[in-house]
C-alpha cells in the first residue's frame, strides 16, 4: 500500500527557484520564459536593473503569471554600449552578432565599425549582412563593403523579402543578435525566418533616409531547439567608451601583428613618431580609414 507524501507541507518550507530565461526587456519589466515555455512578468528586488534579453535567471512566483528576479546567472558574453554618462546592455549571452545593413536607408560605415569593435572586444563572433539586394543599385554598398571581406569578415548578400535560405546556416547553433540601424529589415527577417511570428515592421521614409524606429524593445525568439535570434531597435549610436586602450586597438583584427612594435610602449598611434600601425597604413597593409577610424574612437576613450 502507498501513503500519501505530504507535499503541502514540504512546498511550504521550501519551493525551490524556477530558472528561466529573459525573453524580452521592457525597462524594469522583464519577461522570463520558463523551461516549459511559460511566461511569467518579472520585476526586479529594490533598483537592481542591470539585467537583459538572454540573461538566466531564477525566479520567485509572486502570482501565477508574476514573479521577481532573484538571481542572475554567470554571463557568457554580454554586448553593451556606453557614452560618456551612461551604458545601456544589448543582451547578454549571445554567440554572433548579425550586423544588418541595407541598400536604402543608406547605412552609416562609421556605425558598422563601432558595431564590428563591440563584437571583438566582447568575444563576439560578427556576421555582416546586406539586405534588399532585390532593390535596384545595391553596388555602391556593395562595393563599401569589400574591405570587410579583406578584414576576415563574412558578407552575406541577401533579401529578406524575397529569400532568407542563405543566412539559416549561419544561425544553427547560435544565440545571434540582429542589430543595425533602423529601417534595414530586421524585424522583416524574424518574419522571414519565423512564419508563425508577426513583428511588427514599417515602411522607411525616403524623404529623411531612414526607418521608423518600429522596434522598440529586444525580443528573444527560438529557432529551434539550440538556436535563437534576437531583434533589437534600431541604433542611432554605439558608444564604446567602456572600453580600454589595449582593448580598442586589439578589437581592430588587422592591427594585431603590429601591436607592440611602435617606437613607444604606450603609443596611441595618434602622432607619435615610428608608430608601426602608421607605417602599416603607409604600406598599405592597413586601411587608412580604418585608422581613422581607430582614432576617432581613440580621441573618445577617456584614457
Ligand atoms: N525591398 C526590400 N524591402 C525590405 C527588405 N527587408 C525589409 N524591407 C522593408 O524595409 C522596411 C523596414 O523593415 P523593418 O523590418 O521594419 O526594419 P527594422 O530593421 O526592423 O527597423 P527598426 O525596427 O526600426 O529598427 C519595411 O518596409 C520592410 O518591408 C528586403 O529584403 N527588400
Ligand atoms: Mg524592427
Ligand atoms: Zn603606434
Amino acid at each position: 500500500m502507498h501513503t500519501k507524501t505530504p507535499t503541502t507541507s514540504i512546498a511550504n518550507h521550501f519551493i525551490p527557484p524556477l530558472q528561466g530565461i529573459i525573453v524580452a526587456a521592457y525597462g524594469k519589466r522583464f519577461q522570463v520564459e520558463l523551461p516549459d515555455k511559460k511566461r511569467i512578468s518579472c520585476v526586479t528586488r529594490g533598483k537592481k536593473t542591470d539585467l537583459t534579453c538572454g540573461d538566466l535567471v531564477t525566479i520567485k512566483l509572486t502570482d501565477q503569471h508574476e514573479g521577481v528576479v532573484e538571481t542572475t546567472l554567470p554571463r557568457k558574453t554580454l554586448l553593451y554600449r556606453s557614452n560618456a554618462f551612461k551604458s545601456k546592455m544589448l543582451a547578454a549571452n549571445v554567440t554572433q552578432i548579425v550586423i544588418v545593413l541595407a541598400t536604402q536607408p543608406s547605412f552609416y560605415e562609421g556605425l558598422l565599425n563601432r558595431c564590428l569593435i563591440a563584437a571583438e572586444a566582447a568575444n563576439i563572433k560578427p556576421l555582416i549582412v546586406l539586405n534588399k539586394c532585390d532593390l535596384p543599385d545595391h553596388d555602391h554598398a556593395s562595393e563599401k563593403l569589400a574591405l570587410y571581406t579583406t578584414l576576415g569578415y563574412k558578407v552575406l548578400r541577401l533579401s529578406a523579402k524575397e529569400d532568407i535560405t542563405a543566412l539559416k546556416p549561419y544561425l544553427e547553433g547560435e544565440t545571434s543578435i540582429l542589430v543595425g540601424q533602423s529601417g534595414m529589415g530586421k524585424s522583416t527577417m524574424i518574419n522571414a525566418l519565423l512564419p508563425n511570428e508577426s513583428v511588427r515592421t514599417q515602411e522607411v521614409s525616403h524623404v529623411l533616409d531612414s526607418g521608423k524606429h518600429t522596434t522598440t524593445a529586444t525580443h528573444l525568439y527560438h529557432l529551434d531547439s539550440t538556436s535563437q535570434l534576437i531583434d533589437s531597435p534600431g541604433l542611432q549610436e554605439f558608444g564604446l567608451h567602456h572600453l580600454s586602450a589595449g582593448e580598442l586597438e586589439h578589437a581592430f583584427v588587422e592591427f594585431r601583428p603590429y601591436l607592440g612594435k611602435c617606437r613607444f610602449n604606450n603609443c596611441k598611434h595618434l602622432q607619435e613618431p615610428d608608430c608601426a600601425i602608421k607605417a602599416a597604413v603607409t604600406s598599405q597593409d592597413i586601411h587608412a580609414a580604418r585608422l581613422a577610424m581607430y582614432q576617432t574612437l581613440r580621441a573618445e576613450l577617456s584614457t
